[in-house]
């Protein structure tokens, strides 16, 4: 996932079933250029559950688990995005907000849109380690775009 701590650092985000039905792609991806990231892979997903277990397998032996992997293969696609930009994983869980969105910021993502910890919109990489693997699952390297964003030397 790029080099952490660099320009060059990549997160893995995921516009959930809930975001694409409720038609805010737009506004999430806006957030995130707006702030000076650089969108480096985006595609619609319907995930197979294969996909969903092993995106999710740390939470495994969580009881949510099974209606998590039942929420995220709805049948209704997913938005998988790859960001690049300086401290975008930490910057990106903060735009993101907490996962219960009684403690979610109000400015945040799931501080604006969500009430349900279940139904909380997105999902952003909570570590390096994490988005290494997370960009692996969801893309190969082809998928990837290599450009310089014209508004860069200006951000960062
Ligand atoms: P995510 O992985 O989706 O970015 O969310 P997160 O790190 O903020 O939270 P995590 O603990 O990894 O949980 C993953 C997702 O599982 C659902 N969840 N449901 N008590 C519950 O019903 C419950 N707890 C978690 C949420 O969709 C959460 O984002």
């Amino acid at each position: 996932a790029g080099q952490e701590g660099t320009f060059s650092e990549r997160s893995f985000v995921m516009i959930k079933p809930d975001g694409v039905s409720r038609q805010i792609v737009g506004k999430i991806i806006s957030r995130f250029e707006e702030r000076g990231y650089k969108l480096v892979a985006v595609k619609s997903v319907t995930p197979s559950k294969e996909l969903a277990k092993e995106h999710y397998v740390d939470l495994a032996q969580r009881p949510f688990y099974p209606g998590l992997v039942d929420y995220i293969t709805s049948g209704t696609p997913v938005v998988a995005l790859v960001w690049e930009g300086k401290d975008v994983i930490r910057q990106g869980r903060r735009m993101v907000g907490a996962t219960n969105p009684l403690q979610s910021d109000p400015g945040s993502i799931r501080g604006t849109y969500a009430v349900s910890v279940g139904r909380n919109i997105i999902h952003a990489s909570d570590s390096f380690e994490s988005a290494t693997k997370e960009i692996g699952l969801w893309f190969n390297d082809k998928e990837m775009s290599s450009y310089q964003p014209t508004a860069w030397p200006w951000i960062f």
